[in-house]
């Protein structure tokens, strides 16, 4: 069974994520293990305290190695990681690949960043993979955990069932996915292409293709174009 640990000051806010739909179906079928840590328990002080001011200043607090050194370790004393992954804007793009990739390790540890940061050195001796989900900055690395263990959560086999498989998605063979259609096949004259209603799989199978190049010409040229998402 998958294990992700995940480091974080605000847990209460990866729960909601994490502890329903598809990721809580995956932990009561025994195929993941989620388990949160708060920084604050491995905190040296009385106080609890887990960041500190910046040595030669500026604004914003970062977050202490001391803390977080001893809950790696901690775990690390009780399986080895495949992973430990820190959640940061200036990180690597987070794309499908790399979720596929980390659907088939055993143990992660997600890290997540809050105020300005976290002390360099955590970066150079304990991390092992910097992640970013985009272009834009959040006020933690939370959200940014919930995503990744969710894109790779779904991937693990036996997690989705086959009306929900995974093969379908946008972006599983660098193209966007096709539209989709249900009941009624006509709402106020707007009537769902012929084909689905066919019967004709090969006929739907390849028009769902087409549309797909379409899309993904029309909408992220960039996908075609490159193989860096894969
Ligand atoms: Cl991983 N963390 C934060 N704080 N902001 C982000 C991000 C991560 N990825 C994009 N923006």
């Amino acid at each position: 069974m998958m294990r992700i640990d995940i480091i974080t000051v605000l847990p209460e806010l990866i729960e909601g994520f994490l502890f329903h739909s598809i990721p809580k179906r995956a932990q009561d079928k025994g195929l993941v293990e989620i388990q949160l840590h708060n920084l604050r328990d491995y905190a040296t002080n009385k106080y609890r305290q887990v960041d500190d001011y910046p040595f030669g200043g500026g604004a914003g607090m970062v977050l202490m190695i001391e803390p977080i050194a001893r809950c790696i370790e901690k775990l690390q004393s009780e399986r080895s990681y495949d992973e430990i992954i820190y959640l940061t804007p200036d990180g690597k793009p987070f794309k499908q690949a790399d979720a596929n990739e980390l659907s088939g390790k055993q143990n992660l540890i997600l890290l997540c960043g809050h105020y300005k940061g976290i002390d360099e050195r955590v970066r150079e001796h304990f991390v092992t993979r910097e992640i970013s989900i985009g272009d834009y900055v959040l006020s933690g690395g939370e959200l940014a955990a919930a995503v990744v263990a969710d894109a790779v959560i779904r991937l693990i086999p036996g997690v989705l069932s086959d009306e929900t498989s995974a093969l379908t998605d946008s972006f599983q063979d660098n193209l966007l996915a096709p539209p989709v259609y249900t009941r009624p096949a006509d709402f106020r004259g707007w009537k769902v292409p012929d084909v689905l209603l066919s019967g004709n799989h090969k006929a739907i199978e390849e028009w769902r293709y087409e549309m797909s190049l379409k899309r993904t010409q029309e909408r992220r040229p960039d996908l075609l174009s490159s193989n860096d998402s894969k």
